[in-house]
């Protein structure tokens, strides 16, 4: 029998709590970075997301000293701890491969499907291991000590970036999304992706229909070529990104025209394929909306969306409906709805 580290109690308690917390700021990052697509929002939640995920790094001493403590009184709930232990281990190397730009697109997706399996493992092993808070958890002490810990963290993912940098690694070209650039200013390079279970619907596409109220008008995608223009990213929470030349007509100029300005102030304009997929969006933002027809002065291909698609500048990909068949104006507000598509 080995003696027992003489470590007080204490201080497993607070190397576990750190790591509890680290581990929701990850998740709650990792989600966010899917909603944010403006550069300045989007660098700070991914910085803050690398940063958490790093500081797990500087928690595996102790944690260590823990687990061996732990583990032989532990009989019953090795096995979820383990598999527990591999999957965080599994998120932290992906996403460190994807940041550092190799392996993709697939290494994106298994962080993603490690962190989602990570959760309820996480969930069972910290309820089991509860813990009642405490009067010293506010302490200076332990304040000094986070602290340091998210000082460590945020001084780890400054390293690491400047690594990426001076090795000229492919992930150094990011966008503020974590990103990679593939296809820009040339669509064919361009990926084409679904978000979940959609697919590229075959047979022709029918007319545009939108709709106000009572009012319903139905056009052609050649009734949308208006040279409106505008460069957008197109950026897909897949890990990729580009830049393209988008044309067609704004959204606002089509129903002010259609509806003769006569538009409720407020209220959403719901976007649905031709496939059932859907996206809604505040009708304010009309102006910044680009109803598609082509990509780089070429129309669009049947896999980005022809005839057309929305072009929803400074939003993810997701936004981006393709095969985009009715346009109505609705009065419930835009996050009525899922926060993520369904299909
Ligand atoms: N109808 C429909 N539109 C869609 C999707 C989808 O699955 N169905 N996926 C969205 C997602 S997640 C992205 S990233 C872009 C991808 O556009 P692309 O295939 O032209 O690159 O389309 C968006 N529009
Ligand atoms: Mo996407």
């Amino acid at each position: 029998m080995l003696p027992q580290p003489r470590l007080p109690r204490r201080a497993g308690r607070r190397t576990n709590l750190a790591l509890l917390t680290l581990l929701a700021v990850a998740a709650a990052t990792g989600v966010l970075a899917y909603g944010v697509g403006t550069p300045g929002p989007a660098r700070v939640v991914v910085a803050v997301h690398g940063a958490a995920g790093l500081g797990l790094l500087l928690l595996v001493p102790w944690k260590t000293v823990v687990v061996r403590r732990a583990w032989g009184r532990a009989a019953g709930t090795r096995g979820s701890a383990a598999l527990l232990g591999v999957l965080v281990a599994l998120t932290v190397v992906s996403g460190a491969l994807h940041v550092a730009g190799l392996a993709q697109p697939a290494v994106l997706q298994v962080h993603v499907g490690a962190a989602v399996g990570t959760v309820p493992l996480l969930v069972l092993h910290a309820w089991g291991r509860r813990q009642r808070p405490r009067r010293t958890d506010l302490s200076r002490r332990t304040l000094l000590q986070a602290g340091a810990l998210a000082a460590g963290a945020a001084a780890l993912w400054g390293a690491g970036e400047a690594v990426l940098r001076v090795a000229g690694a492919p992930g150094a070209g990011r966008r503020a999304t974590g990103s990679l650039e593939r296809g820009t200013d040339d669509p064919a390079a361009m990926p084409v992706t679904q978000w979940f279970t959609d697919s590229v619907p075959d047979g022709a596409a029918g007319s545009l229909t939108v709709v106000s109220g009572a009012r319903v008008a139905t056009l052609t995608a050649a009734d949308l070529d208006r040279g409106d223009r505008v460069r957008a990213a197109l950026d897909c929470t897949g890990g990729w990104f580009a830049v393209q030349d988008w044309a067609g007509v704004r959204l606002d100029r089509l129903l002010a025209e259609l509806f003769d300005d006569d538009l409720p102030g407020g209220g959403s304009v719901d976007v649905v394929s031709r496939t059932g997929y859907r996206r809604r969006l505040p009708l304010r933002d009309a102006g910044a909306l680009l109803l598609a027809t082509s990509a780089a002065g070429r129309p669009l291909s049947a896999g980005h969306g022809a005839p057309v698609r929305l072009v929803a500048p400074g939003r993810r990909g997701f936004w981006w409906v393709k095969w985009v068949e009715r346009i109505e104006v609705v009065d419930a507000p835009w996050w009525r709805q899922p926060p993520f598509p369904l299909q």
